[in-house]
């Protein structure tokens, strides 16, 4: 049985975890955190960050090569567009949650709020949080406004890998205690309050508010 290592509190690992739900993909998990890893778990993942996937003696690391590689391992149901343009774009939206969601969201937001008393025992830095809140996320909020339209998904209408990459971010969101404010982004709201109630979404965010949220 394959095995995926990382705690689900990573939103990298939720976006695997999808796929790998989406795909009702058999496997295992170590819920590794990425605190202290061994010189073991580094020989499979050299930046020694949280995630990693092993297949027998097959192993991967960073979420998005995992996906892609399962995507070719389980090519159904497609979450990767066929059509070249379609594809590109949901590849920007999966790294537009890798890079830039996560770089307001995760060090600033949901590490603050609860990395920082539960794992340091040390209390948030509420000027870190509320300059994130209220000045950093709202421009990044503001593009998907324009980018969201109907449909299962941000790309054509349709779930892909994009929309994975952009909710599993919006979920350590909703974890710290925060959402997108429906009065100024109403499109964005709609949009990520289906894709959590998607049953490889939910169960997920059920199975982990015990756990993570504030
Ligand atoms: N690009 C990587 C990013 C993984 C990542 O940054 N994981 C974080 C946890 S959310 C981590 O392990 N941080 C610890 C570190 O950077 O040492 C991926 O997509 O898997």
């Amino acid at each position: 049985m394959p095995l995926l290592y990382g705690a689900s509190a990573s939103p990298f690992v939720r976006k695997v975890r999808v796929v790998l739900a989406e795909k009702k993909i058999p496997h295992e998990r170590d819920d590794l955190v990425p605190f202290n890893v061994s010189a073991e778990y580094k020989k499979i993942s050299p930046l020694g960050k949280i995630l990693a996937w092993r297949d027998g003696d097959r192993t991967l690391a960073d979420s998005s090569i995992i996906c892609a590689y399962l995507e070719r391992t389980h090519p159904e149901p497609r979450l990767y567009p066929a059509d070249p343009y379609d594809y590109a774009r949901a590849l920007w939206f999966e790294e537009y949650g890798d890079s830039a969601l996560v770089g307001v969201i995760g060090p600033k937001i949901f590490f603050q709020k609860f990395i920082r008393p539960r794992f340091f025992n040390q209390p948030a830095d509420e000027t870190v949080i509320q300059k994130a809140v209220n000045e950093e996320l709202p421009p990044l909020l503001e593009y998907l406004e324009g980018q969201v339209g109907g449909g299962d998904g941000i790309v054509d209408g349709r779930f892909s890998i994009g929309d994975i990459g952009l909710g599993t971010q919006f979920v350590n969101l909703r974890h710290a205690g925060f959402g997108v404010d429906a009065k100024r982004w109403p499109k964005l709201a709609r949009y990520v309050t289906a894709l959590h109630e998607r049953p490889s979404f939910k169960t997920l965010i059920d199975e982990e508010r015990a756990t993570f949220s504030v």
